[in-house]
């Protein structure tokens, strides 16, 4: 495909946008970015700090209201559309699952429709995630894997992920889907695990901060950086044929062991003890607990995520992944080290 003139980007504001606007400005297109409310700097902060702030054009768009989807799209006329807008937080969907499907399985079914329907060539991007998996069925998960949801958000996911496949298979529609397994940034909200982590160690060696508290220190995620996943997924769109990817780095890593990366990126050691909620991690220089566990931090379920199974990608897309797990953390350190926050 010819490098497109016309891209809009749900979710411009989150990391997943930021990073794809910065990638598609650099081959030459109009970015247009969909957002809710108004565009004040507090929440522009991703696009400032990748210095294209200026250069994306700021369209009002809300993925739980069907009208503002409709006039965006048919105003924008985009050639393709990356639909990252979504309630992205797992944990949330449990306090918020009716906002959390009306927006992310509704407005993603909004943007399928007007692929279907549009007088002109347009493909999308659907962000979809490895919380559809939801058990572990297989030694690697693949786009082939069995899907059972156990989450309020892997069940939203779910639902867009499979209007994206019969839209391909009964209209022909151009749609891809990438099965995305955690991915990280410096860019990334700190809401989620590994930016609370670095941002709270960066505080402890800064002397801002004593001690943290998180929930479940034995989940394992396999974490990527969000730069491989843009560019991976970019490639999708560029392909004629839409398909499903799964993006992943093929490792698990569990949030203990992330926190002592962390340590480690930033000299420091740390010794746990203890188990379950007296479980902490102790900071062996100074002898202080600085990780402490608090329940409240728990989910009424967390499923295990499985190992990813990534050949097609690489395969089909002519993609590797270019960041280990060592690297994204330094990377979201030393942005932390000078971003007080
Ligand atoms: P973020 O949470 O950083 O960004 C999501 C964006 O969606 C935010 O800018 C938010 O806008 C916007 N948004 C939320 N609700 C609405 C709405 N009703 N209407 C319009 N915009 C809305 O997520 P990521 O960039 O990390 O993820 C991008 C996508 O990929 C999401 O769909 C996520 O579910 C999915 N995904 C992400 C993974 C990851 O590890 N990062 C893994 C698997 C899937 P506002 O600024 O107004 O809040
Ligand atoms: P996740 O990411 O739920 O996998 O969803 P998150 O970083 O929120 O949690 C990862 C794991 O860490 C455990 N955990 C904590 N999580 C948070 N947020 N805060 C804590 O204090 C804490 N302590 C332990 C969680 O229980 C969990 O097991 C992300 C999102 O980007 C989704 O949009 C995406 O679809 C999936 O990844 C794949």
């Amino acid at each position: 495909m010819a490098t497109p003139s016309t891209v809009l980007i749900t979710g411009i504001l989150g990391q997943d946008g930021s990073y794809l606007a910065n990638y598609a400005l650099s081959l030459g297109c109009r970015v247009l970015g969909g957002i809710r409310g108004t565009q004040t700097p507090d929440r522009t902060w991703r696009l400032r700090y990748l210095g294209i702030e200026d250069q994306v054009s700021y369209i009002p768009f809300d993925l739980g209201d069907a009208k503002s989807i409709q006039t965006a799209l048919r105003e924008c006329r985009p050639d393709l559309i990356f639909n990252f807008a979504a309630q992205s937080s797992v944990g949330d969907s449990f306090k918020m699952p009716v906002q959390t499907a009306e927006t992310g399985g509704m407005g993603a079914l909004h943007i399928f429709e007007y692929a279907r329907n549009a007088d002109h060539a347009c493909r999308v991007f659907q962000a979809s995630s490895s919380e559809i998996f939801g058990d572990i069925t297989d030694a690697r998960h693949s786009e082939d894997s069995v899907f059972n949801p156990k989450t309020p958000y892997g069940a939203t996911k779910l639902f867009a992920h499979i209007m994206a496949e019969a839209y391909r298979a009964s209209y022909g529609t151009h749609v891809s889907t990438g099965i995305l397994f955690n991915h990280e940034s410096p860019l990334r909200g700190s809401n989620f695990v590994t930016k609370k982590i670095t941002q709270s160690m960066v505080a402890i060696k800064q002397g801002r901060l004593s001690s943290f508290s998180l929930g479940n220190l034995d989940a394992r995620r396999d974490w990527s950086h969000a730069k491989d996943f843009v560019d991976a997924i970019w490639r999708m769109l560029q392909l004629d044929q839409p398909n499903n990817f799964v993006l992943a780095s093929g490792q698990l890593t569990s949030v203990r062991e992330f926190v002592s990366l962390t340590a480690q990126a930033l000299d420091m050691s740390l010794a746990w003890e203890g188990e379950g909620t007296s479980e902490r991690g102790i900071d062996i220089q100074t002898g202080r607990t600085i990780v402490q566990v608090n329940p409240e931090y728990y989910r009424p379920y967390d499923p295990a995520q499985p190992l990813a199974d990534i050949g097609k990608a690489r395969r089909l897309l002519n993609w590797t992944p270019q960041h280990s797990l060592t690297e994204l953390i330094q990377d979201m350190v030393r942005f932390d080290l000078s971003h007080n926050t």
